[in-house]
C-alpha cells in the first residue's frame, strides 16, 4: 500500500505521465477505425454489475488506455481509499467524518463501524420506524388533526435534503400509491410554497420537514410558513402534531418547532446531504412507494456497494467511468459531461447528478490544502432523452467543445405502449451511434447531398458515451443507478485527491445572505458598507420592494 505522504504529485506521478504519454498518441484516433480494426470491441469494452450492464466501447480508448487508467487508480490508492470508506475511517478529512452512506443500505446482519460503535443497527431502527410511520400514513390509520386521513405528503428541504426525495418520487411514480399527492418544496421563494399548497386540503395534508441541521435558511422559511398555514388552516395549534414529522439530526432543533421525538427521524453526521436520499430523508419515497419497494431500492445500492467493493479494477462499472471522466477532464480538456437518461420518470436524474458530482468534486485545493494544478470536477448537466435531441444535441454533434455523454435506457417500459418505447431506445442507440461515427463528406455526397449543404451536413462523429442499459426502472435497478454515480464520483476524487465529502463553498454566501435580510427589510435606511454595485442594487430594491 502506497501511503498519500510519500505518493508524488498526481501530474508528476509515474502513472499519470504514462498516460500523458499514451494520449499524445491516441488524442486523433477515431471511434470509426477503432472499431474497424477490432470487431469485437462493441462486446469486449463493457462492464457488468448490479443489473446494470455499461458499454463503454464508444469512448476514445484502446486497450492500453483501460490499463494505464486503472494503474492510475491503484497509484493514487483507490482500493485503500475505498476499503477505509467501508470501514469507516474519518475520510472527509476537512470535517472530521466518517463517510457511511454504504452503511444505509447494508443488511441487517453487517457490521459497519464508526468511532468503533456498530451503526447498522441504528440504521435498521430508523427504517422500521419509518416503515410504520409509512403504512399508517399508506393506511389511514394516522389521522390529521379532524381525523381526516392524509392524501398529501408534502417534503419540504433543500439541496441534499430535496434532490434525491423529488428524483426518486419522480423516477418510481409507477410504483406509488396513486390516491395521494406527493410534492416538494425546497425554494425560499414563498411561490414554491404556494403554488405546492394552493389546491390543497390542510386537514389531509402531512409535512416531512427533513433537514440534517434544522437550521437552514429555505428549510425553516418553509417550515414556519408551513406551521402557520396548518394553524390557520384548522384553526389549532394543536393542529402541529399530526400534520408535522421531521427528519433531522437536530433533536433540540425539531422539539422546538413543536415536533413530538417520536415523530422525528434521525441520521447521523456520516451520511452527507447529497448522499442521503436512502436514510430517513428518503422518508417521502418509502411513503410514496411503500416499505418492500423502499427495501428493493436499498437492495440495488447494496448491490452496487458489493460490485464496487469486490469487482476487479479492469471490470468494475463505478471505476471504469470515474477514469473515463478523468480521461476527458484532464486529458482531452473536456469541461462538462453530458447526462442523458431515455427514460422520462428519470427527468430529474440530471439535476440531482449535478448536485452529486459538482458538490463533491469541485474543489480546488487537494487534502494537504494546496491548490490543485489540474482540473478537478467537470459541470454536469443534462435532460431526458428524446427531448434533448430536439434541442442542444446539435452542439454535441456538430459544435467545436467535446461533452463525453452518459446515455441511459431501459429494455422494458413502465408504460404500456411498448411500440413508443421500441421508439425511445431506438433513438437511444441512433444518437450513440450517429455521435460516435458521424457522417462524412463522401457518404454524404453518395447520398446526393446538394454540394453547397455538403459541408454545413458533415457530423464529424467521434463524440465518446457510455451506455448504461438496465432491464425496467425499478425500485432496485434505481438504486444500483445511484450507487453508481455515487462510487463514479469517488473514484474521481480519489484520483484527484481532493475531499468529494465537504461543500465549504457553498458557506460564504450563505454568510452574506444573513447580512442582508435586515438591510431589505429595515424601516429606517440602513448603513450599507458593501462595494457599490451590491449597495445600489439594495437601494434599488428597497426603492421598489413594494409592502411593509
Ligand atoms: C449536501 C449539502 C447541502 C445540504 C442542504 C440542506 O451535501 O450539504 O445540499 O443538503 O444545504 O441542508 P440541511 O439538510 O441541513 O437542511
Amino acid at each position: 500500500m502506497t501511503e498519500r505522504s510519500s505518493r508524488p504529485p498526481l501530474t508528476s506521478s509515474p502513472a499519470w505521465q504514462a498516460l500523458q504519454a499514451h494520449y499524445e498518441g491516441v488524442k486523433d484516433a477515431q471511434l470509426k477505425q477503432l472499431f474497424a480494426t477490432d470487431q469485437e470491441r462493441g462486446e469486449t469494452f463493457t462492464a457488468e454489475g448490479a443489473g446494470l450492464f455499461l458499454d463503454y466501447s464508444k469512448n476514445r480508448i484502446t486497450a492500453e488506455t483501460v490499463r494505464l487508467l486503472v494503474a492510475l487508480a491503484r497509484e493514487r490508492g483507490l482500493e485503500e481509499r475505498r476499503a477505509a470508506m467501508f470501514a469507516g475511517e474519518k475520510i472527509n478529512t476537512t470535517e472530521r467524518r466518517s463517510v457511511l452512506h454504504v452503511a444505509l443500505r447494508a443488511p441487517r446482519r453487517a457490521s459497519i463501524e464508526s468511532d468503533g460503535v456498530n451503526v447498522v443497527p441504528a440504521v435498521h431502527e430508523v427504517l422500521d420506524r419509518m416503515a410504520d410511520f409509512s403504512n399508517n400514513v399508506r393506511g389511514g390509520k394516522w389521522k390529521g388533526h379532524t381525523g381526516k386521513r392524509i392524501k398529501n405528503v408534502i417534503n419540504i428541504g433543500i439541496g441534499g435534503s430535496y434532490l434525491g426525495p423529488e428524483m426518486a418520487y419522480e423516477a418510481l411514480r409507477d410504483f406509488s400509491r396513486r390516491s395521494m399527492t406527493f410534492r416538494f418544496v425546497a425554494n425560499v421563494d414563498g411561490s414554491a410554497f404556494a403554488e405546492a399548497t394552493h389546491d390543497l386540503d390542510p386537514a389531509r395534508t402531512l409535512f416531512i420537514i427533513s433537514s440534517k441541521t434544522f437550521t437552514t435558511l429555505e428549510t425553516m422559511a418553509n417550515a414556519a410558513t408551513a406551521r402557520q398555514w396548518i394553524v390557520d388552516g384548522l384553526k389549532s395549534e394543536e393542529a402541529v402534531a399530526k400534520h408535522f414529522v421531521a427528519v433531522s439530526t437536530n433533536a433540540e432543533g425539531v422539539a422546538k418547532f413543536g415536533i413530538h421525538p417520536d415523530n422525528m427521524f434521525g441520521f447521523w453526521d456520516w451520511v452527507g446531504g447529497r448522499y442521503s436520499m436512502d436514510s430517513a430523508i428518503g422518508l417521502s419515497t418509502m411513503i410514496a412507494v411503500g416499505p418492500p419497494n423502499f427495501r428493493k431500492m436499498l437492495a440495488g445500492f447494496h448491490e452496487m456497494d458489493r460490485h464496487f467493493r469486490t469487482a476487479p479494477l479492469e471490470h468494475n462499472l463505478p471505476v471504469l467511468m470515474g477514469l473515463l471522466t478523468v480521461w476527458y477532464n484532464n486529458f482531452f480538456g473536456a469541461q462538462t459531461v453530458g447526462i442523458m437518461p431515455y427514460a422520462d420518470n428519470l427527468k430529474r436524474f440530471p439535476a440531482y447528478l449535478q448536485q452529486l458530482q459538482m458538490e463533491s468534486n469541485g474543489k480546488h485545493v487537494n487534502l494537504e490544502g494546496h491548490t490543485v494544478d489540474y482540473q478537478t470536477g467537470p459541470i454536469v448537466w443534462g435532460e431526458p432523452g428524446t427531448d434533448g435531441q430536439h434541442s442542444f444535441y446539435q452542439l454535441i454533434h456538430q459544435g467545436t467543445k467535446l461533452i463525453p455523454c452518459d446515455m441511459i435506457g431501459f429494455c422494458q417500459p413502465l408504460s404500456a405502449y411498448r411500440h413508443q418505447h421500441d421508439l425511445l431506445m431506438a433513438n437511444l442507440f441512433a444518437q450513440a451511434e450517429a455521435l460516435a461515427f458521424g457522417k462524412s463528406a463522401e457518404q454524404l455526397t453518395e447520398e446526393g447531398s446538394a454540394p453547397f449543404q455538403t459541408p454545413f451536413r458533415v457530423c464529424e462523429g467521434n463524440r465518446p458515451t457510455n451506455l448504461i442499459l438496465a432491464e425496467k426502472l425499478t425500485p432496485q435497478a434505481l438504486g444500483a443507478l445511484v450507487a453508481l454515480y455515487e462510487h463514479d464520483v469517488f473514484t474521481q476524487g480519489v484520483v484527484w485527491d481532493i475531499d468529494s465529502f465537504d461543500q465549504w463553498g457553498v458557506e460564504l454566501g450563505k454568510a452574506l445572505a444573513v447580512r442582508i435580510i435586515p438591510e431589505l427589510e429595515s424601516a429606517s435606511e440602513p448603513a450599507l458598507k458593501h462595494d457599490s454595485s451590491t449597495n445600489a442594487l439594495i437601494r434599488r430594491y428597497r426603492n421598489l420592494r413594494g409592502g411593509s
